[in-house]
């Protein structure tokens, strides 16, 4: 079975968002290209979804302000502007993408002290998410993954991909994705690759 991954393609990633993303919304209509046209038997999103307090955000350090380096459960943590509040319209997923089409929503990073970049797990790898138990159980054997931001939640998403469900083949779809920092860009695309992930474009994937 062939399933595609939307990572946090959310109202807080794009233009006017709280986080956004550099031409986040130009995912948009690629996702929905894929959505419609790609061929995939299951289609699921992930959605950013913390609490008012979460300890990602600047605004919970005394001192702070978004953007710095700081530590949240004795790790390092870049401090976040507040994005993606539960029950925020920033929070909400681009009114364009068409959500008719997805399968299952996971939602990420309700617990306050820890991030959770990945779509599968925490970021300390103590809980898991329920998405590996979901791709499995539904016999995903190709998983191609894409949204916001690549050097964030894109990146982490794609290598517990390739940890977690070993057999499954992983790409990432590089136009289908927009990313904080290009330097950090280049980077994730380095590290994805150096773990098996395959780089390709939606052109890629409608010409298959
Ligand atoms: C993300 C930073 C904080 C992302 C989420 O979706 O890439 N980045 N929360
Ligand atoms: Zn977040």
């Amino acid at each position: 079975m062939k399933a595609l991954l939307l990572i946090d393609i959310q109202n807080g990633f794009c233009p006017g968002g709280n986080l956004a993303v550099p031409d986040g919304d130009a995912v948009v209509p690629v996702a929905n290209r894929l959505i419609r046209e790609g061929g995939y038997d299951v289609i699921v999103a992930s959605q950013d979804w913390h609490p008012a307090d979460h300890g990602s955000f600047a605004s919970q350090h005394l001192g702070a302000k978004p953007f710095d380096m700081g530590e949240l459960s004795g790790q390092p943590q870049v401090l976040w502007p507040d994005h993606c509040v539960q029950g925020t319209s920033d929070a909400e997923f681009h009114s364009d993408l068409e959500m008719d089409a997805v399968d299952y929503v996971q939602q990420k990073g309700e617990n306050p002290a820890v991030d959770s970049y990945s779509a599968f797990r925490d970021n300390d790898h103590a809980a898991l998410t329920g998405l590996a138990s979901y791709l499995k159980a539904q016999l995903v054997s190709e998983l191609d993954i894409c949204g916001l931001a690549t050097d964030y939640c894109v990146k982490f998403s794609a290598l517990d991909a390739r940890d977690m469900l070993p057999d499954v083949r992983v790409r990432f779809v590089s136009d289908a994705s927009r990313g904080i920092d290009p330097q950090g860009v280049k980077d994730a695309i380095a590290e994805m690759k150096a773990h098996g992930v395959g780089i390709v474009t939606s052109d890629d994937i409608l010409a298959d």
